[in-house]
């Protein structure tokens, strides 16, 4: 007996569990009209018709009540992981009443995209717009049916900067009504026939997509280098990293963008040295030449009375002074091998005398 498996994603109280219960032809999901969130985790329910096996997942609702979005997307893709007959259609469920295609209906397809992550996904892909009672009247329904499914498609093609070709079939349901109500058994039949003539797509690739985010964009910068300098005695040690580094531009639904942090996905470094090799010369700055006095005393006679000493200084030769100062400066090799020389410094100054 074939298997034909059908997931219902949307809003919160727009009808999944309702029209899952009608797909199924049996009261299985609960549903509730509490404006609070009523089914809180997914799960699958079964019902043999026609000799057929059909199954509905039916999923917590977005903009659940709780802020639980991700952790519900995170639980749903967990199930989908463990389901192994695959799935036949992806319905997007949206209130029939409301007529504007809004932020939140992008969000839904986009969150259903992403997380099916499977290349033939728009293939599997319907609209079923729920609350469409008996008397409202066709005019509106072909509206819906041709504006919003092209404003869907458009968005679409956008979203994936693609021309593809989405088939997108839209159904209409009172789905409270599905035992009674003419046009939804009607409607009902063709979604059955969409379902059936759908192979089961795989949720082995399944992945938990951000709901807050639209767009998230890889970003890559490669050979980023930054250094690190070590200064010891003998010189400076400078180790240069590099790594490649990756970031995600983050594009929300209301076209707000923001980056996460630079990851480094590969990283590599080298390191040079720097030299310093001091050396000490003795230089002369100064030589001077001092003359050499000797005291001498001599009587000498002063005007026929007396003798009088006196003494004086005699120039009796010349000392030669050197000053010599003792200097030191660094020979410096950069981390390129050049070789440079920091200025003298004069740590010892002394005088010879000869
Ligand atoms: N008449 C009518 N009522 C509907 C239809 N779809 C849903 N409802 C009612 O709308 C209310 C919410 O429906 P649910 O099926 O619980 O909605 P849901 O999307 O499963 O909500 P959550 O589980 O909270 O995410 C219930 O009272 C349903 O009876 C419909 O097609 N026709
Ligand atoms: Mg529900």
């Amino acid at each position: 007996m074939k298997n034909f498996t059908v997931i219902g994603i949307g809003e919160t109280g727009d009808g999944k569990s309702t029209f899952l219960n009608a797909y199924l032809q049996k009261n299985t999901f609960k549903s509730s009209d509490d404006p609070n969130s009523c089914t809180k985790l997914t799960s699958a329910q079964s019902n043999i018709i026609d000799n057929n096996k059909f199954t509905a997942i039916d999923t917590p609702g977005l903009k659940d009540t709780d802020n639980a979005d991700q952790e519900n997307v995170r639980q749903l893709v967990e199930f989908l992981l463990r389901y192994a007959n695959g799935i036949n259609v992806v319905a997007i469920v949206l209130n029939g009443q409301i007529d504007r295609f809004t932020i939140d209906t992008k969000k839904f397809i986009n969150i259903a995209h992403q997380m099916f992550n499977h290349p033939d996904f728009w293939e599997h892909l319907c609209i079923i717009f729920t609350k469409w009672y008996s008397c409202m009247n066709e005019e509106q329904k072909e509206m819906k049916q041709e504006q919003y499914k092209k404003k869907v498609v458009k968005y679409i093609r956008d979203y994936t900067c693609s021309n593809i070709n989405v088939d997108l079939p839209v159904f209409f349901m009172d789905s409270l009504n599905y035992k009674t109500d003419e046009k939804t058994i009607s409607e009902l039949n063709r979604f059955y026939k969409f379902v059936v003539s759908k192979n089961a797509m795989k949720t082995t690739q399944v992945e938990v997509p951000n709901v807050f985010y639209e767009k998230v964009i890889r970003e890559e910068q490669n050979n980023f280098k930054y250094k690190d300098d070590l200064i010891s005695e003998d010189g400076m040690q400078r180790t240069e990293f590099f790594a490649n580094q990756s970031r995600s531009k983050l594009i929300d639904y209301d076209e707000n963008e923001s980056y996460t942090d630079w990851k480094n996905e590969k990283q590599w470094e080298i390191v040079k040295k720097k030299k310093i090799e001091p050396e000490t010369k003795k230089f002369t700055v100064e030589i001077r030449n001092e003359p050499i006095y000797e005291k001498r005393t001599k009587k000498k006679r002063i005007l026929g009375i007396t003798y009088k000493k006196f003494t004086y200084d005699e120039k009796v030769g010349e000392r030669k002074i050197t000053t010599y100062e003792i200097r030191k400066r660094n020979k410096i090799t950069d981390f390129d091998e050049n070789e440079s020389y920091s200025d003298w410094i004069v740590i010892k100054r002394y005088t010879e005398v000869k």
